[in-house]
């Protein structure tokens, strides 16, 4: 199905890479639209061969596919959707059915890392006016950022200028941030059930604080759930970064 053609002879990477035309059978029909465009602009690149590396926790190739795919002028947001996100997707269902151990884990979470951190700022220019002001963060104790940063690039695709404070970040730390800035929006990331405790107690320290009402807050990560939100008394949740993109613009009355 694939018809195989070495396109970049001076592409140095530590395995044999080759570009494979893009399969358009056997896909989703978004996916099948989303590749004939590809086509249709000569794209050589594979979106597939960089999901496939992620999943094999092959950062150089990651890497190296990714640089290709930019210089063949594939929007960045093309290869997050299509191949970074369903890579790391991947990984985490591995690691869920037990084929997976942690070294796979970190191997991916650093491949994907390394291509986030190639096609962040290509992303920030790609679109639209500023929407607003984002600070976010990972909780205390959690060290998560992989799904953190692709809601900071969405955002920032969508004319929010963010402000990262990292990941592990002390609820005092955020208040720090939001006393001393114009934020529009808190976003808290909790990737461990055990962490989400640490969004909620961020959120009552900026109560005590007396600057709940200067921030929208928003919460998301795997464990969490809008009953969760609601609970905790944040004003937004959501479960992936297209609808943190949604959530975030409503809550600025911007939807
Ligand atoms: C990669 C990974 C790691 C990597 C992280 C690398 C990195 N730089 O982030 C490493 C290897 C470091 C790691 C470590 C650990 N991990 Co881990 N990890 C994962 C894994 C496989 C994928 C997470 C991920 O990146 N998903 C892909 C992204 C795209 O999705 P996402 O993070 O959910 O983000 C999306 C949404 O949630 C949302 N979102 C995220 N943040 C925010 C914030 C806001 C404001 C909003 C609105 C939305 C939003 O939008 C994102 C984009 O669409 C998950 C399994 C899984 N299926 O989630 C386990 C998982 C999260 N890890 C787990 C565990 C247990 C651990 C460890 C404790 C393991 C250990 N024994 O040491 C440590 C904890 C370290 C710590 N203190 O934080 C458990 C958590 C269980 C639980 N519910 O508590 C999971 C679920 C695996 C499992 N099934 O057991 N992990």
């Amino acid at each position: 199905m694939c018809k195989a053609r070495t396109l970049y002879p001076g592409l140095i990477l530590d395995r044999e890479v080759h570009f494979s035309y893009i399969a358009i059978t056997k896909k989703p029909t978004s996916s099948i639209i989303q590749e004939q465009s590809l086509q249709a602009r000569g794209v050589m690149a594979s979106l597939d061969e960089i999901r496939k590396a992620i999943v094999e926790g092959d950062g150089d190739t990651v890497l190296g596919l990714t640089k290709v795919a930019l210089d063949e002028n594939v929007p960045a947001k093309e290869i997050l959707d299509n191949a970074l996100v369903p890579g790391i997707q991947k990984v985490g269902e591995l690691f869920e059915t037990g084929e997976y151990f942690l070294p796979e884990l970190v191997m991916a979470g650093d491949a994907m890392t390394r291509a986030l951190e190639l096609i962040d700022p290509i992303l920030g220019k790609e679109d639209a006016p500023r929407i607003g002001k984002f600070l976010i963060g990972t909780v205390k104790d959690d060290v998560h950022d992989i799904g953190k940063n692709i809601v900071v690039m969405m955002l920032k695709g969508n004319g929010w200028e963010v402000t990262d404070l990292g990941v592990d970040i002390p609820p005092e730390e955020f208040r720090s941030a939001v006393e001393k800035g114009d934020f529009n929006v808190l976003g808290l990331s909790s990737l461990l059930t055990m962490t989400m405790a640490r969004a909620a107690e961020t959120i009552d320290t900026l109560k005590a604080a007396g600057l709940r009402d200067k921030i929208k807050i928003m919460v998301g990560g795997a464990p969490v759930t809008q009953d969760w939100a609601d609970k905790v008394g944040a004003d937004g949740y959501a479960a992936d970064a297209p609808a943190a993109v949604k959530v975030a613009a409503a809550l600025v009355g911007k939807s």
